[in-house]
């Protein structure tokens, strides 16, 4: 078989389902390639084993909100930490953590690969390169003046994104949308542009409560 590819969802800290997924994909090391659209991190029962994962396989990233949030704490002063901040890095030793965002740092806002532009969230309606757009949309939109910012987006090539649990799997032209809440007791999904093909990992077990906003 020629090599493949496999855009992975949002993962939470789901190192089971992230697992599963490659498994299931069939994963040929050193031949296939695997993305993933950010947010390891955070929410779900083992982020350690899933970012180990993720560094062992060669998984390409892109950073998550979580992920910026996390470098951006560290890098504050201890003080200006909050108590829900403090109580988070009181869980596992600071210099895992510190190991953590080492990691993280390297993760980049975006990755135009040869299949599709990877990115956390989305793009920002209205600009017309990358490097023009606010990281803050490129980490967290969703809705852009009510509606979803890939209503309003043209791109040249397929845009995947992650991000948006409760809109969960979007499949429509030129715009796939990984994230199918699996920390929340849903799916991980998985796209190969080769095959054309959906993969989805039903989630052991709800992780995480759904918090509505
Ligand atoms: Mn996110």
């Amino acid at each position: 078989m020629s090599s493949r590819t496999l855009y992975i969802g949002d993962v939470h800290g789901c190192a089971d389902e992230l697992e599963r997924i490659v498994d299931a994909f069939g994963f040929v090391r050193g031949k296939d390639t695997l993305y993933q659209t950010g947010d390891i991190i955070n929410k779900g029962p083992d982020m350690l084993r899933a970012l180990k994962f993720v560094k062992d396989n060669g998984i390409l990233t892109v950073r998550g909100n979580h992920e910026e949030h996390l470098i951006n704490t560290i890098d504050q002063p201890e003080s200006e930490w909050s108590d829900k901040q403090r109580a988070r890095f009181a869980k596992l030793p600071m210099e895992t953590w510190h190991a953590i965002v080492e990691e993280v740092r390297t993760w980049p806002l975006w990755r135009d690969t040869p299949h599709a532009l990877l990115v956390h969230a989305g793009l920002e309606p209205g600009k017309v390169r990358l490097e023009d757009m606010d990281r803050d949309v490129l980490l967290s939109v969703r809705n852009w003046n009510d509606r979803p910012w890939f209503e309003q987006i043209k791109w040249s090539k397929t845009v995947v994104f992650g991000h948006w649990a409760k809109m969960g799997f979007v499949n429509r032209p030129g715009f796939i949308g990984l994230d199918g809440g699996c920390v929340y007791g849903k799916d991980l999904i998985g796209w190969c542009p080769e095959e054309d093909k959906f993969y989805e990992i039903p989630a052991a077990r709800v992780y995480a409560p759904i918090i509505k906003k």
